[in-house]
Parts: C-alpha cells; sequence; structure tokens
C-alpha cells in the first residue's frame, strides 16, 4: 500500500489491550489520512451520542501520506475527537516528532477510547502498545511533562497539562514545549481517559522514493529563495499585528474595536527587538515560532493569535506581559484563543456588574491568577472553564459571548469582514480561522457577495481538504510561493494517486456536517450565525468607526453558501 503505513493502533484504556486495524484501501484513497481519516473513524465507530468525556469517546491522532516524508514542513498531524466545548466535530493539527514517532512505529493513525484505572502513559515501542501507570507524572506542567518524559522513554511524545487533567473545556494536546492542538477541549478528552501522555518511541526509518527526495529538496530551495522568506524567518505570522491593526481588525478588548492604541508595542517589529531564538516543528526548514524571554524570564514563543488574543483583547500592551500569560497557557495546556476569549469576557462582565470579581481591562497579573483558577477550576474559574457560551448562558453577557457553535473566535474581528465571518460561521469545527483564511484577500478586493462565497468555499476545499488529509503544513504554500502543483506532484510521488482536491475536500466537508448533524440531532441556521457583537455594536474608534457587519447581507451570502454546496441550512 504505497504511501501508507496501512495499519492504525485502537488502544483500549479500559481493557489495556491493543488491536491493529486495517482500514481499507478504497477508504484511504478516498479520504487519504489525518482529518478525512478521522472523521471517517468517527462517524463509524463512535457510538451516537457518545459523552465526549466519558470512556466510548474516541481520540484520534492520524498523519497522512506527507506526515515525515521530505517535503517541506512535513512534521504535523491531526488530533481529533468529539468535542465537550462544541458537543461535534473537533480536530486540530499540530506538529510534533510524535508524527513521525508513529509512521515509524507502523501506523498511519492511533485511536484511543476506554479510561484508564489510573493515570497512565502509552507507549508505543517498536510496534508495540503498553499502558504503564504514571501517578507522579499527573499534576506535572506541560513543559516539566516533557522533561520526564524524555527521561524516561527517549523519544517522542503528545500529552496534557493540569488544564486537561481538570477537563476545562479548551484545554489541547501540547507537545515540543509550546506546540498545542485541538482547540476544542482535545486535552480534556485526553485527561478523562486519565492518559498523561502517549510516547513513541524506536520503529523503523521512514523511506521514500528518490522522486520524493528530489522534489522535497526542490521545494525547500523554492521556499528559501522566495523574496517573502527572510520576513518570514524574522517575524513569521507575527507580522499580522501591524497588518490587523491598520486594517482595523485586530481584536480589542473583547472584539468591541479592530483596532488597538498599542498595536506598536506588540507587534512584529516589537517581537524582534525581544527574540532570542526561533523554534519549529520537526522537517521544517522556514521554522516561525519566535521564541522570546517573557516578564519572568523565562522562555515563551509567539504566535500572532496567542499575542492578538492574550494582548489587545485583554487591553494589555506589554508583549512582554503578553508573553508571560502565553507561557502560562502552554504549560497549564490551554487554548490560548479561547482563553483570550474567555478572560476578554470576564473583563466585559466585571465591568457591567455580571461578575463580582476578576480582572480589569489590561491588568495582566489578575488575567494570570484567573488563569491559574480557570485550570484548577477554582471559584469564578470553574464558570469560565467552560467556555464563553456555557459561562453567559449562566450569568448573562450572550450579546458579547463570542463563539460559533460554542468555539471561541479565533484573533480576526469581523465588524467589516462579512467573508470572514461567513468563514467562522461555516468552519467545520466552530469558530477557527484555520480552513478559510478569506480575509486578507477579502479585504484587498472589491468582489461580489457570490464571489466571496466563492473564495470561502475554495478555501476549505484546500485548506481544510487537502492540507488537512495530505497532513503537511500549509505555510509554504500560503508565504513562501510553493504552487498546489508541487504539493500534488508529492502525493502522487509518495501514493502513486493524483486526488481531485475539490472532490476530496467536498468528501471531507459532508461527512463532517453529517457528523454535526448526528450527535446534535440536526442542524439549524442559527448555528452557523456568527456573534450577535458584530451585527450589533457598531466599531466606535479608527478608520471604520461606526461600520457593523449587516445581517441581512450575511444571510444573503450564508443562503448562497448553502445552495453553492447542495446543503440545506
Ligand atoms: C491552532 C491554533 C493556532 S493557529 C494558534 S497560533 W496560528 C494558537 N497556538 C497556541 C499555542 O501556541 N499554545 C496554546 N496553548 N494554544 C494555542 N492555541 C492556538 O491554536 C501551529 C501553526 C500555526 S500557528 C498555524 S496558524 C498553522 N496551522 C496549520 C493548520 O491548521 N493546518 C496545517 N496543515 N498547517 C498549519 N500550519 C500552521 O501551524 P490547532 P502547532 Mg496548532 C504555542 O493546532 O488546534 O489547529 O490550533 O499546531 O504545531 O502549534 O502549529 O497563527
Ligand atoms: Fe511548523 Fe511553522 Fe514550520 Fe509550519 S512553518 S511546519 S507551523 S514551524
Amino acid at each position: 500500500m504505497r504511501g501508507w503505513q496501512g495499519r492504525a493502533l485502537l488502544a483500549d484504556l479500559s481493557s489495556e489491550s491493543f488491536k491493529a486495524l486495517e482500514p481499507d484501501l478504497e477508504l484511504l484513497k478516498e479520504f487519504m489520512g489525518g482529518r478525512g481519516l478521522a472523521v471517517r473513524f468517527l462517524l463509524e465507530m463512535l457510538p451516537q451520542g457518545a459523552d465526549p468525556l466519558s470512556p466510548e469517546n474516541l481520540l484520534i491522532f492520524a498523519t497522512g501520506p506527507l506526515t515525515g516524508s521530505p517535503i517541506p514542513s512535513s512534521g504535523k498531524m491531526v488530533v481529533a475527537s468529539k468535542s465537550p466545548l462544541t458537543g461535534g466535530y473537533c480536530d486540530g493539527n499540530i506538529g510534533t516528532k510524535f508524527a513521525i514517532g508513529l509512521r515509524m512505529n507502523g501506523y498511519d493513525a492511533l485511536l484511543i477510547r476506554g479510561r484508564a484505572k489510573r493515570p497512565s502513559v502509552l507507549i508505543i515501542e517498536d510496534g508495540r502498545a503498553r499502558l504503564e501507570y504514571a501517578d507522579d507524572l499527573w499534576g506535572l506542567d506541560s513543559f516539566s511533562l516533557e522533561g520526564e518524559i524524555e527521561e524516561r522513554y527517549g523519544g517522542s511524545m503528545v500529552g496534557i497539562g493540569p488544564a486537561g487533567e481538570k477537563l476545562v473545556l479548551f484545554s489541547t494536546i501540547v507537545s515540543h514545549r509550546g506546540r498545542s492542538g485541538g482547540r476544542a477541549g482535545l486535552g480534556a478528552v485526553m485527561g478523562s481517559k486519565l492518559l498523561k501522555a502517549v510516547v513513541a518511541v524506536g520503529g523503523r526509518e521512514l523511506n521514500w522514493p528518490k522522486e520524493v527526495e528530489e522534489l522535497g529538496s526542490r521545494m525547500a530551495e523554492l521556499a528559501r529563495s522566495n523574496k517573502n522568506y527572510d520576513f518570514w524567518m524574522r517575524q513569521g505570522t507575527m507580522a499580522v499585528i501591524e497588518w490587523a491593526n491598520t486594517n482595523s481588525v485586530l481584536p480589542s478588548y473583547n472584539f468591541r474595536e479592530g483596532v488597538f492604541e498599542r498595536a506598536d508595542d506588540v507587534s512584529g517589529s516589537a517581537m524582534e527587538r525581544l527574540k532570542i531564538d526561533q523554534r519549529g516543528c520537526p522537517n521544517c526548514e522556514s521554522a516561525c515560532g519566535n521564541v522570546v524571554h517573557d516578564s519572568e524570564g523565562r522562555e515563551s514563543e509567539l504566535d500572532y493569535e496567542n499575542v492578538a488574543m492574550l494582548g489587545p483583547n485583554l487591553g494589555i500592551g506589554d508583549l512582554r506581559e503578553v508573553s508571560t500569560l502565553n507561557r502560562l497557557a502552554d504549560e497549564l495546556g490551554m487554548d490560548t484563543i479561547s482563553l483570550g476569549n474567555v478572560l476578554g469576557f470576564s473583563m466585559e462582565a466585571r465591568e457591567k456588574g455580571l461578575l463580582e470579581e476578576g480582572p480589569e481591562w489590561g491588568d495582566h497579573k489578575a488575567a494570570m491568577e484567573l488563569a491559574k483558577m480557570i485550570s484548577a477550576r477554582e471559584g469564578v474559574g470553574d464558570l469560565l472553564a467552560d467556555g464563553v457560551r456555557r459561562a453567559s448562558e449562566r450569568i448573562g453577557g450572550r450579546e458579547f459571548a463570542m463563539h460559533v457553535k460554542g468555539l471561541e473566535v479565533s484573533a480576526y474581528d469581523c465588524h467589516i469582514a462579512p467573508a470572514m465571518a461567513l468563514a467562522y460561521g461555516t468552519s467545520p469545527i466552530g469558530a477557527h480561522h484555520k480552513d478559510a483564511w478569506v480575509i486578507g484577500w477579502e479585504l484587498s478586493t472589491n468582489a461580489t457577495l457570490e464571489e466571496k462565497v466563492d473564495k470561502v468555499i475554495e478555501l476549505q476545499r484546500i485548506r481544510g481538504g487537502f492540507f488537512e488529509s495530505a497532513v503537511v503544513c500549509r505555510f509554504p504554500w500560503i508565504e513562501l510561493g510553493l504552487q498546489l502543483e508541487l504539493y500534488s506532484k508529492a502525493f502522487r510521488a509518495v501514493t502513486g494517486l493524483t486526488p481531485d482536491f475539490v472532490e476530496l475536500g467536498d468528501r471531507i466537508y459532508l461527512e463532517i456536517r453529517r457528523f454535526w448533524s448526528r450527535e446534535l440531532g440536526g442542524l439549524s441556521r442559527e448555528l452557523d450565525m456568527p456573534p450577535e457583537r458584530w451585527f450589533r455594536d457598531p466599531l466606535t474608534k479608527g478608520p471604520y468607526a461606526g461600520r457593523k457587519l449587516d445581517v441581512s447581507i450575511y444571510e444573503r451570502m450564508l443562503e448562497l453558501y448553502y445552495a453553492k454546496r447542495g446543503w440545506t441550512g
């Protein structure tokens, strides 16, 4: 089975039994790997209506044919499950050596169900799996955990921090001291299984046809010679802060505004002045992780989303302070985007008298304290650990709870960006930017509504279909000019197949929608609507003061979107 290992490992933690599954070749051809494979496994193997935090739920780690290959930036893996935050489908894309380690052990995917009797570590070594009790690792932050695991087992790992153990509904799965995936609570799914880490050790080196090696070198060379390469290496995604502020889409003060008065202090240029190192995922020659020292002198790896959500969205304009919050989120294993939303929501709720305690805008120390309380589910932290949708249902504030389907909004304000709002509304996991990051194009065009809808669908097909199932990082394509044809060629060289990206993307989207519908007992147009704030509260600052999203325009776009996809809303 050229291009795949042809096996998935099913680990049942309750019975401590392990079984190799052999997915049908037709299934692999149709769904490739990563997200495609994960949603098929969920539809086939997860009982309908299963509680996401029960032993029944399946936690899936899925690689794709390009994972670990010489194609640039291929050290990636999809982690997927039924989300405890949204009740629907969730996946994340995480850069980790574990992705390669899993394949070296002969598996394309790992499926975990059941619940261990005690806190445990799952070890996959030379193709065989075993469970070891590890009560002493329970409670460790994710950085200390990684150190312990390296010492004990070597190899590569993914794990959870204290937030995952405490079932915080936006806890994530972490790796490499600063990579994180599974925004909608996949850390809690792992925590509910009493699983602190999964380790891959040994196995066999992956072999690639000469053609793939040559193509990989050529693609890496092309990326390095791209005119944006040097700037990318200096700033990575942090360059977006300045762009977002200039274009009035930088979320500030819980998405009330799209500009921030101290944007320059948290920009890519400000980051460059603090930068001490550069890190990245394995197999990447264009590593985009910018490492700085935080206000406590510890290392913190910055990305646009993290800084925008933990800085401007909270009214914090000191990059070292933002870095400290970011480091804390990584240690605790909590999603920075949702954390930034939850903290912003709590600041506004306090301002409006809905909460008696909590930080005020710009107070990074109080924000740190609250983040720790959330992770420990203490006091008001227990309420906020369930995300902004549930918190607003309990204390009020629905009109400023920024989420779609329960997942908090990523760091692009949409008062002036209806296509990006549609991208959030129709994203397969709730309000995430990864499938259709359409806002860059949207703000530079006078396209018609229909063209905007077409663009959202096109991006969903390529980014959400091909890149999530191949599985490889999409940044060299977006930022460094690697053409899609090169990826097609790479896929053909690895598998012998020529994928139709459009059909693949549509097939996967349909299956994910089927999963949501199955789990929520049907779907409604309401669920695909962006947060109320963008329709209600106009911007009061910046070049677009007075502007807000027009509900009739959004609804027209949504109608067109359903029609083009052949879906009913
Ligand atoms: C992703 C989401 C993002 S998307 C960011 S910053 W980004 C935040 N990063 C977090 C973090 O860090 N720590 C933390 N505790 N929480 C975090 N939450 C947020 O999580 C990530 C990169 C990035 S950085 C992006 S856009 C690209 N995403 C890709 C993707 O989705 N698919 C793909 N084929 N290639 C991609 N390449 C880029 O990868 P989620 P990572 Mg992440 C510290 O996982 O769930 O998708 O959430 O995986 O290894 O950190 O790489 O401006
Ligand atoms: Fe990871 Fe960045 Fe490299 Fe992509 S470009 S593989 S996110 S380090």
